[in-house]
């Protein structure tokens, strides 16, 4: 196990980390940059082409075969999409005791698959935390949907911490967005590893 200090890789020994959707996994992608490796992690994307977390420690599940530019935007996750995660989920989070989840909401795929991972985790008796992405005020549709999806995710929260984009805007006002991503996401790790999201 490498860059895990000792009483993280310990805590979270028996953990999964899921990301779903975009900024889920942008989320997971950036915490293993900053050392967050080595807890078994589970990415759930619409396609193969969006999933980059690579590593042993990393199960990677496209919701469709298609590449992402193959089918046409907003096109609803569909039921038989929704099951089939919810195998994979089930198949991956079993035994462990805690799980945190990663999502932006507002977009279909992490608003979609979120509350099914929620629901699992709980099923399977895990303690689960979520680390919850509030998109940008300008992104009106996608702030609808994440205002209808965010009360029934959260209730089954054990923990979570919210963090809205526009609290960013302050910084990527002197950094790009990416920058202000990334800093965002050292923040998230930094919590992690001093036990401040749950465990
Ligand atoms: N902080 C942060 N927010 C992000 C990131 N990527 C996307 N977002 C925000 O998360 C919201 C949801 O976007 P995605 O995660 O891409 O949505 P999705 O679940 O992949 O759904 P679809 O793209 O519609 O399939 C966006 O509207 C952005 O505001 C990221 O890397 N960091
Ligand atoms: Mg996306």
């Amino acid at each position: 196990m490498t860059g895990i200090d000792r009483k993280f890789a310990h805590d979270y020994k028996d953990a999964v980390f899921v990301g779903v959707g975009g900024c889920g996994i942008n989320t997971i992608s950036r915490l293993r940059k900053v050392g967050l490796k080595g807890i078994r992690t589970l990415c759930i994307s619409r396609f193969e082409d969006d999933l980059p977390v690579n590593g042993e420690d990393v199960v990677n599940f496209a919701l469709l075969e298609q590449k992402s530019a193959t089918i046409p935007y907003r096109v609803p996750v569909s039921a038989e999409e929704c099951a089939n995660a919810e195998k994979r989920i089930r198949e991956v989070i079993k035994g462990a005791k805690k799980v945190l989840l990663f999502v932006g909401l507002g977009g279909l795929t992490g608003t979609a698959i979120a509350p099914i991972a929620a629901v699992v985790a709980k099923a399977e008796g895990a303690t689960l935390g979520m680390v919850i992405t509030y998109p940008f005020k300008v992104e009106k549709r996608r702030c609808e949907a994440a205002e209808k999806a965010y009360p029934k995710l959260q209730e089954m929260a054990d923990d979570f911490i919210l963090k809205r984009n526009d609290d960013l805007a302050r910084m990527f006002r002197e950094m790009p967005i990416s920058d202000a991503f990334a800093l965002r996401d050292k923040e998230i790790a930094d919590m992690i590893k001093a036990g401040e999201i749950y465990g």
